[in-house]
């Protein structure tokens, strides 16, 4: 039985210790959750990465996701927070535009955004598209089809740009970005390169996207970064050549795992 006069917690906790439980308890129960939408273009690796990130890859019988069809909701754990994650699907499509609009445009904004990019290797899985690339558009090469990627990776950006600045005229959020440079075990051996891609201090390309927003929206209000991550080790082919998969588990492991760390500090 409950002791009514005296709470459990009396004598076995100083004064201060019980403020900071009462703190805990309170962040426990009413605590928002901090919301992030997850975007990136198609085959880039969204969905891999949220099941990664909560480990239900790891679960008997998993089965690789197909194409993204309506938005994918999951909740993680991170630095003590709870997160609401919410990925955009990349096809261009109504459900992608309506998520867009519903996280960027809508009453409630999110905190942050993981925006995920692939170093060119996103997925292309209809085969009628794979024909067309490789036959009517010469796109014949692993290295011809990273740069038609990272081009398409760049536009991407520049919608995700728009939908945030959009969003802070009304809310004055998302207040950070993670750019989740996604598939390094394909990119590993030549690491460094990838890594000047994404430095701030780059003129070009994605940097220069998210400097450029920082700057409008008030740099103040805008922080970002961009880390290695790895949501599934698998081979990629093009055109019959392959690209392989070139770390262990065990790395892969400690990319998510330092991945999830930046990400909590970021909803600190
Ligand atoms: N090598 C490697 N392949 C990956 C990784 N993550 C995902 N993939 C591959 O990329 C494919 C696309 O991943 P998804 O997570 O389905 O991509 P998505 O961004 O959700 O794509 P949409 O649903 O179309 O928006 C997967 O089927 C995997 O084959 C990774 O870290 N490394
Ligand atoms: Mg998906």
């Amino acid at each position: 039985m409950v002791d009514w006069a005296t709470p459990a917690t009396f004598g076995m906790k100083t004064y201060k210790e019980i403020g900071k439980l009462l703190a805990g308890l309170r962040k426990k129960i009413f605590g928002k959750k901090t919301r992030i939408a997850v975007t990136g273009m198609e085959g880039v690796g969204k969905t891999v990465l949220l099941h990664a990130l909560t480990g239900e890859d790891r679960k008997p019988g998993y089965q690789k996701p197909t194409r993204s069809q309506a938005k994918e909701t999951r909740t993680i754990k991170a630095a003590g927070r709870k997160l609401l994650l919410v990925a955009v699907p990349g096809q261009p499509a109504n459900p992608r535009a309506v998520t867009l609009d519903e996280l960027f445009r809508g009453s409630e904004a999110v905190d942050g955004v993981i925006h995920v990019v692939s170093a060119g290797l996103a997925t292309i899985r209809e085969p009628g598209s794979v024909r067309v690339l490789i036959e009517d558009r010469g796109i014949d090469m692993i290295e011809k089809f990273r740069e038609y990627q990272r081009k398409g990776e760049r536009d991407d950006m520049e919608e995700t740009c728009r939908a945030i600045r959009d969003s802070h005229r009304k809310h004055h959020a998302p207040q950070w970005l993670l750019v989740a440079v996604d598939k390094v075990d394909l990119y590993h051996g030549k690491i460094a390169d990838e890594q000047r891609l994404y430095t701030p201090e780059t003129r070009s390309g994605i940097p220069k996207l998210l400097n450029d927003l920082a700057k409008h929206v008030g740099t103040d209000f805008f922080r970002w970064s961009a880390l290695p991550v790895c949501g599934r080790l698998e081979d990629l082919e093009w055109n019959g050549q392959t690209l392989h998969s070139q770390i262990n588990e065990d790395m892969r492991q400690a990319y998510l795992a330092d991945f999830l760390t930046e990400l909590g500090a970021y909803c600190q």
